[in-house]
């Protein structure tokens, strides 16, 4: 039946796939087979791993060994097809739209060839001839060849280049426009996958909108107006369009706000330009990143009318009104570096810290990933007190849902163009490719106001700079000139471009503490230092720094599947499961330097979960003290590497593949908390001559001096009047110390609060005039709200390294009503876990906060959401392995 309506009809029913049979004549011949070797797809989108998966013919590739036992998969050929039927009008025009294919794929339709896709990033859009459509069984065949081999090709045509370290996949990935992870990553498998994994769909129309620009204004601080102006794309016969009705209606509500019929005219140009031009003062609310704000969004729809009236084609856009800016402007005091320029993020005029993660996809299989895995993970994010996500380089644009949730929690996106260490190359082709990939891109992105970076790469620039002896970067020119000029020309309001991550100073040095951003890897990697001077390596912004930990115990036996024999530290299925480059050396430096060696899987996972918990929040600590207010933002972010991780494997994912929390999840949401406070302990040697630095280098084992810093961290944009109540506990006596201070906190930055000794317990005599005690001694600190006694934050400081501390026991008394958690202690506790006693089978327990220091007379209570009758285990440091309470 003819229509005037457009109409998109999703290709999801009737898939099959096969392995290409190369023995045949003609790709097409192999239809001659349909209904025998074809097997039906379980899912659409499809990848092809994940449909051998289903139906045996692999085994799960993120157990044990299992990656190796599926690399012929991406050696070979794929095939898909389905038949549809067309039951439009024969003069309507007739699109198929392939919002992802992965990823050298070459369709045919009833036989012809209509597209040779190159890039898994593009959306493809084929005008189809309508007249050449048959009512009924049109085949649509796609054949994905093998992107690995064909970037061997490529390389074979422009050269070897070098492309991350040996721990990352083979240097030719940079000739295919495929996620770059899939090669295999310091922390994921090698899984080359294949497939239709983004939706296909036929449209058909007469007349359509196809596509919106929403361009949502506010304008420059003090005034901050919103407005909105709107552009639209038409296709199709323009003869019987008359008019177009916009709609703007709250999202929340559904109330509407503001509506136009607007007359279209003449209408030879398909682009039109400020169909609607509305001044929202007093109509709309901001949009705020969390904490900050609420995140009112609205909604656009346009409705294309006939001269009768008739609705010809309806689009929806959803918009948020908000003001982003990337601040690098002249600091007015210097710090220790130097003076420089800001990297900061202001939103409708409030400078804001970042303190977020850096995200990679969150499954190697990307069709496994659905809105509800993203919501969860997200939302982890938003509870954790994090602001900015930043979608790293080596993966993808993450599909519509990602930008709408955050879009509804108030997670501000820097999203990098898929480019992740390495030399790209340049010729006309990529080029070409690439930009037809960034516009797809920016238009699919930029209506959404969590935008807040489109950034160039990640550590292309870096690298080479790492690597010494490259003398030209040739993908500069898309980085420095392709990329930006896309942005600038489809953003309206602009979003900021920055052209790598890091990038910085002069001659592109990425390291450069007082310009642009960094990567901070010197604990980790690079020069290996101890985590104790992340405070001594900061910059303007540290887009990624991390430290690894193994996942939760129950992820660990999932890749062990039952191999007792594995089920040791340092077996080679922990290592087919650790891609970190000179993991076993660094994490032994790490481990060794602050913990009791163990040869206990159980202890050893706690440990280095407690270590990557102290250290990064350490350094969330250090780095959000130097946001000191107007014209002394000297760090204005930390993002950590990393948020997730695309398989069961230790890395430096914050939380596991199973969305299963490590203990510095929480030691971070409690650093990025609107309130909180730190102390730094500096300790003095007897005699510079004197024993092994590392020994006391961080703690007061046997000092003669040591004095503490006591500071706080504002997010609020007025001041806060606090107490701040200092009690110190020694390990060793029953010997305690109070103090409390009154403090005004400054709006939206740090505030210096205290600079004192130590408090330590009377020397005892033997110990000498030389000696201070308090390598014993723990100094809480926290912010009590003068009125109501409420505690606003707390933190507590324990002598380092934490291998010499002498934990004693803490006479833990646990008390719980239902979900309800209160513990209280006799002694001073450290990093305090708690867990329910499950096979993780079942919805895992939401605990309100984790990881806990806790001190006599300040019990502290956990809401256990989920928690539904499961015993509760608990570990702590000098008992690590989980005891069930
Ligand atoms: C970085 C990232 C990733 C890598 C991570 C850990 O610098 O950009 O390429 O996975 O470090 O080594």
């Amino acid at each position: 039946m003819p229509t005037t309506q457009a109409r998109i009809h999703p290709l999801t029913t009737s898939w099959h796939w096969k392995e290409r049979d190369t023995a045949l004549p003609s790709v097409s011949s192999e239809l001659d087979f349909a209904g025998q070797q074809w097997s039906p797809a379980k899912t659409f989108p499809s990848e092809i791993h994940a449909e051998l998966l289903k139906v045996g013919r692999i085994p799960d590739p993120f157990v044990g060994f299992n990656e190796h036992r599926v690399q012929w998969v991406g050696e070979r050929e794929w095939l898909y097809y389905t038949t549809f039927d067309y039951a439009g009008a024969k003069d309507a025009n007739a699109e198929l739209v392939f919002e992802g294919l992965d990823t050298i794929c070459d369709v045919y339709l009833n036989g012809t060839r209509i597209l040779s896709a190159d890039n898994m990033f593009r959306t493809y859009t084929v005008p189809l001839d309508p007249a050449r459509l048959k009512d009924s069984g049109n085949t649509l065949l796609l054949h994905f060849q093998s992107a690995a081999r064909v970037a061997k090709a490529l390389e074979a045509r422009y050269g070897r280049v070098r492309a991350g370290s040996a721990n990352l996949g083979d240097p030719s990935r940079v000739y295919v426009r495929k996620a770059q992870y899939g090669w295999r990553w310091d922390w994921g498998p090698e899984l080359m996958t294949c497939g239709p994994y983004r939706p296909i769909s036929l449209i058909t129309y007469t007349t359509r909108l196809a596509a919106l620009h929403t361009r949502a204004h506010v304008s420059p601080f003090p005034a901050l107006s919103p407005s909105l102006k709107l552009d639209l794309t038409l296709s199709g016969s323009t003869a019987s369009v008359s008019a177009v009705r916009v709609i703007l209606t709250d999202f929340a509500t559904g109330e509407p706000i503001k509506e136009e019929t607007v007359t279209l005219g003449e209408l030879a140009d398909a682009e039109r330009r400020d169909v609607v031009q509305w001044d929202l003062a007093g109509l709309v609310h901001l949009w705020w990143p969390v904490a900050y704000g609420s995140q009112t969004l609205y909604t656009v729809e346009a409705a294309l009318l006939a001269v009768d009236g008739t609705v010809l084609d309806v689009r929806v856009q959803r918009v948020g009104f908000r003001r982003v800016e990337l601040v690098q402007e002249p600091l007015a005091v210097a710090d220790r570096y130097g003076k420089g320029t800001t990297f900061l993020f202001e939103v409708n005029g409030v400078r804001i810290f970042m303190g977020g993660s850096n995200w990679v996809p969150a499954h190697s299989i990307q069709t496994e990933l659905t809105p509800e895995k993203y919501r969860a993970w997200l939302t982890l994010m938003r509870d954790g007190n994090q602001n900015m996500v930043r979608l790293w380089g080596g993966g993808v644009y993450e599909p519509d849902v990602f930008y709408d949730i955050c879009d509804e929690l108030g997670l501000l996106v820097w999203q990098d163009f898929q480019f992740a260490c390495g030399v790209y190359p340049a010729h006309d082709e990529f080029v070409a490719n690439v930009k037809a990939e960034a516009e797809d891109n920016v238009k699919r992105l930029r209506h959404h106001p969590a935008m807040a970076l489109f950034c160039g790469n990640n550590e292309d620039y870096q690298q080479v700079l790492q690597w010494g002896g490259i003398g030209e970067l040739p993908a500069r020119l898309i980085y420095e000139s392709v990329l930006p000029a896309v942005v600038e020309k489809l953003t309206d309001p602009p979003i900021p471009y920055h052209r790598g991550s890091p990038y910085g100073g002069k001659d592109w040095d990425t390291a450069d503490p007082t310009v642009g951003d960094v990567h901070q890897w010197n604990v980790w990697a690079g020069a290996e230092r101890p985590w104790q001077e992340y405070g001594d390596m900061s910059g303007r912004f540290i887009s990624e720094f991390g430290i690894p930990s193994m996942p939760d115990l129950r992820t660990v036996d999932y890749w062990l599947d039952g191999n007792i024999q594995e089920r040791w530290a340092q077996s080679k299925l922990m290592a087919q499961h650790n891609r970190a480059g000179n993991h076993e050396r660094r994490f032994a430096i790490l481990m060794n330097e602050n913990f009791r060696l163990t040869g206990d899987l159980e202890t050893h996972v706690y440990n280095t979960q407690i270590m990557q918990s102290e250290s990064v929040s350490f350094a969330y600590r250090m780095w959000r003290r130097e946001w000191r207010g107007k014209g002394k933002e000297y760090t204005a972010g930390a993002l950590v590497w990393q948020l997730n991780d695309c398989w069961p494997v230790t890395s430096w994912a914050i939380v596991d593949f199973f969305l299963r929390t490590k203990p510095v999840y929480y030691t971070i949401a409690r650093e990025l908390a609107p309130l909180s406070v730190g102390i730094f302990r500096t300790v003095m040697k007897n005699r510079y001559n004197d024993r092994p630095k590392q020994f006391y280098e961080f703690g007061a084992f046997l000092a003669t001096e040591a004095h503490i810093e006591v500071w706080a961290n504002s997010a609020l944009l007025q001041p806060r009047k606090v107490n701040v109540v200092l009690k110190s506990f020694d390990l060793l006596s029953d010997w305690t110390h109070e103090q409390t201070t009154e403090a005004v906190l400054l709006p939206n930055q740090s505030t210096e609060l205290l600079y004192i000794p130590c408090p330590s317990p009377p020397v005892s005599e033997s110990a000498g005039p030389l000696v201070t005690p308090s390598y014993s001694v723990v100094v809480g600190a926290r912010l009590v709200d003068p009125t109501s006694g409420e505690v606003l934050a707390r933190y507590a400081d324990w002598p380092q390294p934490y291998r010499h501390t002498d934990y004693s026991d803490p006479g833990l008394q646990i008390a719980i009503d239902g979900e309800k958690i209160v513990i209280t202690v006799d002694k001073p506790v450290k990093a305090l876990v708690l867990s329910s006693d499950d096979d993780g089978k079942r919805e895992e327990v939401k605990w309100s906060d984790n990881a806990l220091d806790i001190l006599p007379g300040q019990p502290q209570t956990v809401l256990a959401t989920g928690l539904n009758g499961r015993a509760l285990k608990v570990a702590y440091m000098g008992k690590e392995r989980a005891m069930r309470i």
